[in-house]
């Protein structure tokens, strides 16, 4: 059961930590690789994908706000209601820049599945986009001329849980599942204010056992680092995921007069940037600060090196390739068809087992009643022998012979 936090149960908020367009931090990337980046910018692409209504458009519209001063395409007058409902896929762009290191940051804001009654094939289109990028980088990468190249490919997706309290559905396992071997899946549990703490720490471990049980891939991010100080700040930002967030994009006034970002209840205020509150802030860190590049590296080199790969090895073997946007369609099909395939045989089968049953015991009753009517013949042929035995023996003109 859904309930909201009471006040005795949050934490008094830290300070209040200002947040600016230069203050993400991206400088403080490893030098080398910084250099490197820094030569072309980055191109950064994060999705958030997950149920109808949960707040994913609220989160996206957050993160601008607290990061940037005027993304494009998110104006004021769109912050201040609630979003619409999302009816295809929104692609928002921004661009970062701190100390002469540029990115370019990519949202891609995705419709809510769900709510459909066939919910099997609502989430398909977004396993459709992922792999449409990578084919599309694909076909850039084998021209002769390769500038210019547009690259959308997602370095990080996230998966916007509903806060029910109790554990992962069928559907979130099922998604989760094809999601977590396109790209680098990071779970997230929305709505946080709806949840007491307690309750939200003990689904986050419902989350994180299911996760396991399922065999569920998500992006876990290098931790082991020279300096102890950024050690501890991975495993920190790593221990909190499923991450749990608040979005909003309305100012709200605190009871000691701060002006947050936030949601106001008659109890209070919850705080999108108080790590008593949610862990907002962490994941915006572990996103444009502290794993943005390991996120870039990881797509490059593990989920766009396998889809090349097998791509590749189809193409090798002379199959007829099929377009990514039909491939997880096809899939899909086809393992509908295998299923009722199995079944069916499955069925047969079974009706073939109970039939042989039926003919091995009619079988056996035949033979019964065959050696029944056998040990009859013998009595009867045995009175009969009986019967002659003795009338020979009393006839006369048996005597005489
Ligand atoms: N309590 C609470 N409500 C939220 C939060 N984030 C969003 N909402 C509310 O949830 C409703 C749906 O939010 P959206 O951001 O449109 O959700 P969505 O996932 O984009 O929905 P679709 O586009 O339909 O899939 C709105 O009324 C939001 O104000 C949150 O962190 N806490
Ligand atoms: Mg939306």
């Amino acid at each position: 059961m859904m309930a909201l936090a009471s006040p005795s149960e949050i934490a008094p908020p830290p300070p209040p930590v200002p947040i600016t367009s230069t203050g993400t931090g991206i400088a403080n990337l490893p030098n080398q690789r910084h250099k490197i980046v820094a030569k072309n910018g980055a191109n950064f692409t994060l999705m958030v994908c997950g149920e109808s209504g949960v707040g994913k458009t609220t989160f996206v519209n957050t993160l601008f706000t607290s990061t940037i001063k005027e993304p494009k395409n998110l104006s004021k007058r769109r912050l201040r209601q609630p979003p619409p409902k999302t009816s295809q896929i929104q692609i928002t762009r921004a661009e970062l820049e701190e100390k002469m290191f540029k990115v370019k940051l990519t949202v891609i804001d995705t419709p809510g599945f769900g709510d459909y009654v066939n919910n099997r094939h609502s989430w398909i289109p977004i396993i459709d986009f992922i792999d449409d990028q990578h084919e599309k980088y694909m076909r850039q990468e084998q021209q002769p001329c390769r500038k210019g190249a547009v690259d959308m490919r997602v370095h990080a997706c996230l998966y916007f849980i509903k806060p029910t309290g109790h554990t992962l559905t069928p559907l979130d396992i099922e998604v989760m599942k094809k999601l977590g071997s396109r790209v680098n899946l990071i779970p997230v549990i929305a709505k946080a204010d709806t949840l007491t703490p307690s309750c939200l720490a003990k689904f986050k471990q419902n989350i994180r056992d299911v996760v396991t049980a399922q065999n569920i891939q998500l992006y876990s991010c290098p931790i082991e680092s020279d300096d102890d100080s950024t050690t501890k700040r991975n495993v920190n930002i790593m221990t909190a995921s499923p991450f749990a967030v608040i979005g909003s994009t309305q100012d709200v006034l605190t009871a000691d007069g701060r002006k947050v970002k936030g949601r106001e209840y008659s109890w209070g205020v919850a705080e999108v940037e108080n790590d008593e509150h949610c862990d907002f802030r962490k994941l915006r860190s572990l996103l444009i600060r502290t794993h943005m590049l390991d996120l870039i590296t990881t797509t490059e080199e593990n989920h766009y090196e396998n889809y090349r790969q097998a791509q590749m090895e189809t193409r090798k073997f002379g199959s007829p390739r099929s377009q990514p946007s039909e491939n997880a369609k096809f899939k899909e099909e086809e393992e509908v068809l295998r299923k009722r395939f199995t079944e069916q045989v499955k069925g047969e089968e079974a009706r073939f087992r109970a039939w042989e049953q039926q003919l091995l015991s009619e079988r056996d009753r035949l033979h019964k009643e065959l050696e029944s009517q056998s040990d009859k013949i013998k009595d009867i042929q045995s009175e009969i022998d009986n019967y002659y035995y003795s009338n020979q023996r009393d006839s006369p003109r048996t005597i005489r012979k």
